[in-house]
Order: structure tokens, then C-alpha cells, then sequence
């Protein structure tokens, strides 16, 4: 299999900590992209019409994109159990959706402090990107405490994902502040093996 990755990409993360914790990473190879919304650079296009990354080429069917179907895939291929029979399963999925909403929104943050010129920048929308992330993790912090404690999914994986990018592109806005709960999870989870192994570069 080849997936398309950089090392500073989240979902490209969650992908990788699948990879690690399924024992399936040594059947990848790795192939460094770059691009953005306005310059699609080195992005997939072919395999992702989106132009995002992760996509992942794979021998027995065509290229896959969005790392939630990765994410699937490479767990029904290991037999891995990420992902619970329901009714825990919808506990699972609407975690990973919440994270994964966390994530769209802190990049959306990085986006238009990096792309868009400074004159066109709009300071409320880019505190409605922060404010959804705060609900969501309010939200983690009140209703999903007992989830995390629960056997590894992929609800827990795209949720360390996350909280990762947000330290790494807006450590500034202190997350852990009144989420005691949810700063324990992150710290042991942070410490995996897999995680250790996907952290984004420094810088
Ligand atoms: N929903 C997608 C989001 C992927 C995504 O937005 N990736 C970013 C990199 S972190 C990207 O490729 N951005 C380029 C673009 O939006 O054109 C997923 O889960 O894979």
C-alpha cells in the first residue's frame, strides 16, 4: 500500500496510528505531499479528486480518501476491532465525528491566518471556528469521559489526533483549562507507543 502523508496532517496521523497499533506499517510505504487549498502542489489529485490528504493506494481496489474510510479499511484488513459492535458503535462513530469536527475547525483556523491576506481576514469567523471547538470539547469533557475509559477504538485515536493538532497549532488557547478530565485521558493516551511515533515535527 502507498499513503500519501505528511508528517504535520492529523488525519494523516490518525491514519498512521492505525497503521501502528494494527501492526500493518511495514506494508506501507510512505510518499511525502504538500499543497494547499490554492496550490494543490504535490497532492493526490488523481487518487483524491478533493485534492486532501491522506489517500491511500492499495492492491485490491481503487485508492481510498478521507481517513475515516482509511481508517476502516485498515481495521477490517488487520481484523483489529477497532471499531465495536453497536450499539457502541454509534457512541464510537459520533466521537470520531466530534474530533474529526474539532480538527476541520482548528485547520480552518490555520488556513486563514496562513492563506488568506491579512486585509481579507475576519477575526469572528475565525472565533466561530474556536468556539465549536470549545463546545466539543465541553462536550467531550461532560459526556465522553466513560467512552475513553472504555477498550482502544478509533473514537479514542481520532480524539488523540486531535487534541495533539490543537496543542501543536493553538497551544496559546490553554484547552486543558477547566477540562481536568479530559488533560488525564490526553496525557496517558499521548504516551502509546503509537502516538509517541506520529507526533508532528517541532517548529
Ligand atoms: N475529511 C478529510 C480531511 C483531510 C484534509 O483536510 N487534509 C488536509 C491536510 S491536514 C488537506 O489535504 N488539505 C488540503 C486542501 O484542503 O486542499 C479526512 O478526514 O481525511
Amino acid at each position: 500500500m502507498r499513503l500519501y502523508h505528511s508528517p504535520t496532517s492529523p488525519y494523516v496521523r490518525k491514519c498512521m496510528v492505525v497503521l501502528h497499533e494494527t501492526g500493518l506499517l511495514s506494508q506501507v510505504a510512505l510518499i511525502a505531499t504538500a499543497g494547499t487549498p490554492v496550490d494543490p502542489g504535490s497532492m493526490p489529485l488523481e487518487q483524491n479528486p478533493l485534492g486532501k490528504i491522506p489517500a491511500l493506494e492499495r492492491d485490491d481496489g481503487p485508492a481510498l480518501y478521507d481517513s475515516r474510510v482509511i481508517c476502516r479499511y485498515l481495521d477490517a484488513r488487520a481484523g483489529a476491532g477497532l471499531y465495536p459492535a453497536a450499539p457502541r458503535l454509534w457512541d464510537s462513530l459520533t466521537l470520531e465525528a466530534t474530533a474529526d469536527g474539532i480538527l476541520d475547525a482548528a485547520l480552518l483556523m490555520v488556513y486563514e491566518s496562513r492563506i488568506r491576506p491579512e486585509a481579507r481576514r475576519h477575526e469572528p469567523w475565525v472565533e466561530g471556528q474556536w468556539t465549536k471547538i470549545d463546545r466539543a470539547l465541553d462536550a467531550v469533557e461532560s459526556r465522553w469521559i466513560d467512552h475513553l475509559a472504555g477498550p482502544l477504538d478509533i473514537a479514542q485515536i481520532a480524539l488523540g489526533c486531535a487534541l495533539g493538532y490543537v496543542d501543536f497549532r493553538h497551544d496559546a488557547r490553554n484547552w486543558r483549562d477547566n477540562r481536568p478530565r479530559l488533560a488525564a485521558w490526553e496525557a496517558t493516551f499521548a504516551a502509546r507507543p503509537s502516538m509517541q511515533a506520529t507526533r508532528p515535527p517541532e517548529g
